[in-house]
């Protein structure tokens, strides 16, 4: 068998230095690419030592640390399925994806294994470790004892490297299943797009701010570090001005688009600071068009935004360099980043615009967007008949995004089909917070929808009856929706009303309502 395993890949592109800087923290500690082989092998070896089941999920609620990584590093060469969980989630969150997943392993922080741990045993999880961003906790300590040589588990490509949940449209939160295989490929072609530098051409350096619980920081970014032998200057959490006093020894700066427009607020952010940098990429979320002009302004730096999803991770990339698939109108290889569209099908990917009978569009008209290619995942998991719904009988899988193709290749995404509202990058499900805000004493009904937000890009706000002889205030029933909703789903603002506006059909008219809120956020 050719072992497929996606560490394995990674292992092979460290630089031949083991001991040079791979990771390099904003509180100024330094770990070499032979500490990430030497800490991923030791988890590995604890992994392995408690004997589970093949395909067994490691559950991962962690804040961001470098030993993170290294477990997710160790979760691969173990051959085992890395179940990453937002920090933000809470008690009801957790017990839900502890009993759709069934993870043999739980790690968590160490100030919340009071309650994970009761919730982990309760749902059958023999093995509860802690990792805090400060080294603490049962994990290294059991993992000390184990040898620092380990031989990566052979997988195919098609075995499961990772699970991402992410919410569905009716409220219940779906796992998407990653393989070796979709990561790997969809790496390799990102190393190529983006022009990743190798070590023997003086490689890149890597500003990694973002989380590492969702796609974005965990497989776009790490991946590509990785894969090219690049360091990582590592920031556990983002703070805009650390950021800008660290480009001038960077390369490459991966964000969503709040990162952008807060580092803009920042006076420090110069074409001076920024004259060492090579590569802007955003995504997760729509870049407004006036903060990629306003980056090139201040910076010189054109964004290069690309698309993608927890089910694919990247599907379009706006060119980093020419792309000869793709050429202007004298024939030239398309080389320019458009702001306001995501560019072009990454190499192997397939993308078709489709009306609402499923027959592709002419260029330029707007439609469904479906994809194709050797990173869309397996399914979800242990949801056979969601699976079938969200994939054609032909093969492509439909994103739920509205878009449009124009004449030269670019893809531009004008809104989703699906009920999401997309704050900060992170995905916000109205059905699951309107059924949170349904079941509060005294609410009758409420419709939560997405508004425009200067900081987050949209924001979500909840208007909602009150029983009759029932008067409900805001304040009150948000820090209710608090208590059972990780922080970002919480909206930021609530309004009562004596009605919901309807359609004759008598289906909530959201449109009304995004029309009416519009603007509440708005600075005059
Ligand atoms: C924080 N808050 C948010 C929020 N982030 N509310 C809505 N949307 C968000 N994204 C809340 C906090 O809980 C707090 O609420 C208040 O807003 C202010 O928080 P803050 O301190 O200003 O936020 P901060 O911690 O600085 O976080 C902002 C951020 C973060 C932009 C750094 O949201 C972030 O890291 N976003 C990236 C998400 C990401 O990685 N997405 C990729 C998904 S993968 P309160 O009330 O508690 O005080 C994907 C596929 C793809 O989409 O294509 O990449
Ligand atoms: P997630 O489920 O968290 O992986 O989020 C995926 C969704 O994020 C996609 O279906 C898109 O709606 C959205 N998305 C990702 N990148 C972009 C982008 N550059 N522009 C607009 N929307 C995006």
């Amino acid at each position: 068998m050719t072992d497929s395993n996606l560490y394995t890949a990674l292992r092979a592109a460290f630089p031949p230095d083991l001991d040079s800087v791979a990771v390099e923290t904003d509180e100024g500690l330094h770990y070499s690419w032979r500490d990430l082989e030497h800490a991923s092998a030791m988890l590995a070896n604890l992994l392995k030592s408690l004997e589970l089941p093949p395909a067994s999920r490691i559950a991962v609620q962690v804040d961001k640390s470098v030993e993170a990584l290294t477990l997710y590093l160790a979760t691969l060469r173990a051959g085992l399925v890395f179940l990453p969980l937002n920090t933000a989630y809470q008690a009801a969150e957790m017990a839900y994806f502890i009993g759709n997943a069934e993870p043999a392993v739980v790690v968590c922080a160490p100030a919340h294994f009071g309650w994970l741990s009761k919730i982990a045993f309760q749902g059958g999880v023999r093995h509860v470790f802690t990792l805090g961003d400060d080294r603490t906790g049962s994990l290294l300590q059991r993992a000390m004892h184990h040898s620092v040589h380990h031989l990566p588990a052979p997988r195919t490509s098609d075995d499961l490297a990772a699970i991402v949940y992410t919410s569905g449209t009716t409220g219940r939160s779906k796992g998407a299943m990653l393989s070796h295989g979709n990561l790997l490929s969809n790496a390799a072609v990102l190393h190529t797009y983006w022009g990743w530098r190798t070590p023997a051409q003086g490689n890149d350096v890597l500003i990694h701010a973002l989380p590492i619980f969702h796609v974005h920081g965990l497989f776009v970014a790490i991946h590509g570090a990785l894969l090219s032998g690049s360091r990582m200057l590592w920031f556990n959490r983002f703070n805009p001005k650390a950021v800008i006093d660290c480009l001038p020894r960077a390369t490459v700066f991966m964000g969503v688009p709040t990162m952008y427009t807060r580092m803009l607020a920042e006076a420090g952010l110069s074409r001076a600071a920024c004259q060492h940098m090579r590569l802007f990429i955003s995504g997760s979320a729509p870049l407004l068009p006036d903060t990629f002009k306003a980056w090139a302004q201040r910076t010189g730096h054109t964004i290069l935004e690309r698309y993608g999803m927890s089910e694919t991770a990247m599907l379009t990339s706006n060119p980093c360099l020419a792309d000869s698939r793709y050429t202007d109108a004298d024939g030239q290889p398309q080389a320019q980043r458009r702001g306001g569209t995501v560019g072009f099908p990454l190499p192997g990917v397939s993308l078709r615009v489709v009306d609402e009978r499923g027959s592709p569009v002419e260029s330029g008209e707007i439609g469904g967007i479906q994809v194709k290619g050797p990173n869309v995942f397996q399914g979800y998991w242990r949801m056979p008949e969601k699976t079938a719904e969200e994939f054609t009988p032909d093969g492509w899988f439909k994103t739920g995004d509205v878009g449009c193709v124009d004449e030269h290749g670019y893809v531009t995404i004008v809104g989703r089909s699906k009920d999401l509202i997309i704050s900060g990058g992170y995905n916000v499900y109205p059905a699951e917070v309107e059924s949170v805000l349904n079941d509060l004493p005294g609410v009758a009904e409420s419709a939560v929808v997405g508004v425009p937000h200067p900081d987050f890009g949209e924001v979500g706000v909840a208007v909602f009856t009150a029983q009759p002889g029932v008067s409900l205030q805001c304040d009150a029933v948000l820090a209710q929706v608090r208590a059972v909703l990780a922080n970002f789903k919480v909206p930021k603002r609530c309004f009562v009303v004596p009605e919901l506006p309807r359609n004759a059909m008598g289906k909530v008219q959201k449109n009304v309502l995004r029309d009416h809120y519009r603007t509440l956020f708005s600075t005059p």
